[in-house]
């Protein structure tokens, strides 16, 4: 069997593995339920393979979607057990009369990657042809007004009028936990002494404690479930109570480019009011994320929204206007550059020329632990999508096939060690799988 062969045999197992049968788990055991932007990114790589199954994803994630048209950032699957925290926690339905009672899930956001799955899926479907053509098309317009309430939702309840970021409530909502982007932001978060206690179940699903956030952090993630609670998981209360709130120039920017792919299919649905609106909200968050760069660095910066000061710590988020898309030529060339420069992928000390989650030339890098050092792929395959787009067409092939050559071991880890190349924190984990599945067919299709 040839290599990709294997790559791609493997990759679909796993998603079949993770299936049960209506959701996708983010992992195995770690992740046992339907997480937002996974779901997203697994529906790509299962477009691949199994059209039906992409579709299901979506609708299965979007059953979860609140009255206010907020998409959960779980979905919980109430024949899983084991993780921490799970609808007993968040008791979402019992504080927030939008939540629905049935599926439970979680009560805060996670980054708008949906509409960019959407157009993927549209694509391989016009590829293949035929009835899954016409099935798939069917499906997305029945799918569209939901991604439109989403959309507005971020729009009206989280679009920080001072700045035009997203506003985020809790760092998970961000997708990048720990990133050493949030410290200064969670070092203002005072955890109270009526912080129920718990008990940690992820750190039983990894080799080595050091690949997942401390305790005091977990104390803090824990504590801000509390506060959303209390403040009926409502954005207009928690930007008067909540103690973390940030302007995420990340989250802005795929709500910018995913914006842009809501609008275009709007006008091919022939809906041109909402295919303004929507080039609207892609345009302003756009200019909020190019309005955030930071002159020094080049890379853009986060917002701490309770003091107004800038977040500049060097994080892969940082590169949010390549993902934004719209750059003018020269602005990308000096991200471009400083992406495959030694503070990036090109740093001396890499396995694989690809870029860690932070800079290895930062103070905070941390090669081992979750989001404040390793390599994860599917960040980097938001970074390839976002550079074809962008007509970065080379560097996008090249980061690919390193890529690939990095998922050799076949293990699909969430992610992995920069130096060493070893995996690190769930292995088999859904999206790592998802992404190889989309790399894989873009070389067939090349
Ligand atoms: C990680 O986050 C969850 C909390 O949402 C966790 O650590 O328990 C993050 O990597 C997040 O981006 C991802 O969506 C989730 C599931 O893969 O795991």
């Amino acid at each position: 069997m040839s290599e990709s062969l294997s790559l791609a045999a493997r990759a679909a197992y796993i998603l079949r593995d993770n299936s049960t049968g209506l959701i996708t788990k983010a992992s195995p055991t770690l992740y046992p339920h339907q997480w937002s932007w996974d779901a997203a990114f697994n529906a790509i790589g299962l477009a691949t393979v199994d059209l039906p199954r992409a579709r299901l994803e979506l609708d299965a994630l979007f059953a979860g979607q609140w009255r206010n048209g907020m998409v959960p950032h779980i979905v919980f699957d109430p024949a899983a057990d084991g993780y921490w925290p799970g609808p007993a926690q968040w008791q979402c339905a019992r504080f927030n009369e939008d939540a629905p009672a049935a599926p439970a899930t979680s009560g805060i956001i996670d980054p708008p990657v949906h509409a960019i799955a959407v157009d993927r899926i549209l694509a391989v479907a016009a590829a293949k042809g035929g009835r899954e053509d016409e099935l798939t098309l069917g499906w997305a317009a029945h799918l569209y007004p939901k991604l439109l309430a989403w959309h507005r939702f971020l729009a009206r309840d989280r679009t920080d009028k001072s700045t035009g970021l997203i506003t985020l409530f809790h760092g998970w909502e961000s997708g990048t936990d720990n990133s050493p982007r949030w410290d200064i932001p969670y070092g203002n978060v005072l955890v109270g002494p009526d912080l129920p206690a718990y008990t940690r179940r992820d750190k039983a699903h990894v080799s080595s404690v050091g690949q997942r956030p401390t305790d005091r952090e977990y104390d803090r993630y824990l504590w801000l479930v509390e506060e959303a609670k209390e403040a009926g998981y409502d954005a207009g209360l928690l930007r008067e109570s909540g103690s973390f709130q940030v302007g995420d120039v990340l989250f802005t920017a795929i709500y910018a480019a995913a914006s842009d792919l809501l609008a275009s299919f709007a006008a091919r649905l022939r809906k041109p009011d909402d295919a303004a609106e929507l080039k609207d909200y892609a345009a302003q968050a756009r200019a909020a994320v190019f309005c955030h760069v930071d002159e020094a660095s080049g890379l853009a910066a986060d917002v701490d929204l309770r003091t107004g000061s800038w977040l500049r710590t060097e994080t892969v988020a940082g590169f949010a206007p390549l993902i934004a898309g719209g750059m003018p030529r020269y602005l990308r060339q000096r991200l471009v550059t400083l992406l495959t420069g030694p503070r990036w992928a090109g740093h001396p000390a890499l396995k694989w020329p690809l870029p860690p989650s932070t800079s290895p030339c930062s103070p905070a890098f941390n090669p081992e632990c979750y989001w404040r050092g390793p390599v994860w792929p599917v960040f980097t395959w938001l970074l390839t999508w976002a550079l074809h787009r962008s007509g970065e067409h080379a560097l996008a092939a090249r980061l690919r096939e390193t890529s690939l050559e990095q998922l050799g071991d076949e293990t699909y880890a969430e992610y992995y060690h920069p130096m060493t190349g070893a995996p690190l924190g769930s292995l088999n984990q859904s999206w790592t799988a998802a992404a190889a599945l989309d790399w894989l067919l873009d070389g067939e299709a090349a």
